[in-house]
């Protein structure tokens, strides 16, 4: 394994920081935490933009990378660090994992993340009927595509 310095900027509540978190964790792989007060908007001062624009987090410095977005960090580490077991490179395959990070990005934050926001942090400007409507749409989908299966994709392990 290459030699890196790895530093993630989050939050303890931001469930997009928390999926690269889980995913350094899970490839086993020192790095630095650094936390992002989002409740006194540190996110938006220059110093943080500088390192996402877009004034969210999760980012990731890794060496001389910069990376923000939490699909596209998840799809750094696993190719930079885990290779073919958590992202193949063949066709089908590849299109199964974009597929799921996908659905994390659409149907999961129009639906059980938004009701999150709107029941945790007061987020009255989400309209909750739809986000309830939508959780219950992709919530059920993903239970009976785990029915049978221990990952939603790649992995039979
Ligand atoms: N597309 C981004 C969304 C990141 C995002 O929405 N982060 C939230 C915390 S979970 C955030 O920083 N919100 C503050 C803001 O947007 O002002 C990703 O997947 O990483």
């Amino acid at each position: 394994m290459e030699t890196s310095s790895i530093t993630l900027y989050g939050h303890e509540l931001s469930g997009n920081a928390y999926k690269v978190r889980l995913f350094l964790e899970l490839l086993n792989l020192d790095y630095e935490y650094k936390r992002v007060d989002l409740m006194k908007g540190e996110h938006k001062q220059p110093s943080y933009l500088a390192i996402n624009p877009f004034g969210q987090v999760p980012a990731l410095i890794d060496s001389d990378r910069l990376l923000q977005d939490a699909q596209g960090i998840l799809t750094y580490l696993a190719r930079q660090y885990g290779g073919e077991v958590w992202l193949p490179s063949d066709a089908i395959s590849l299109s199964r994992v974009v597929r799921w990070l996908s659905v994390t990005a659409g149907e999961v934050r129009q639906g059980p993340e938004n009701a999150r926001l709107y029941h945790l942090f007061g987020a009255t400007t989400i309209n909750i009927d739809r986000a309830t409507e939508k959780s219950h749409q992709i919530l059920g989908q993903l239970n009976v595509w785990l029915s049978d299966r221990a990952w939603l994709a790649g992995l039979k392990r």
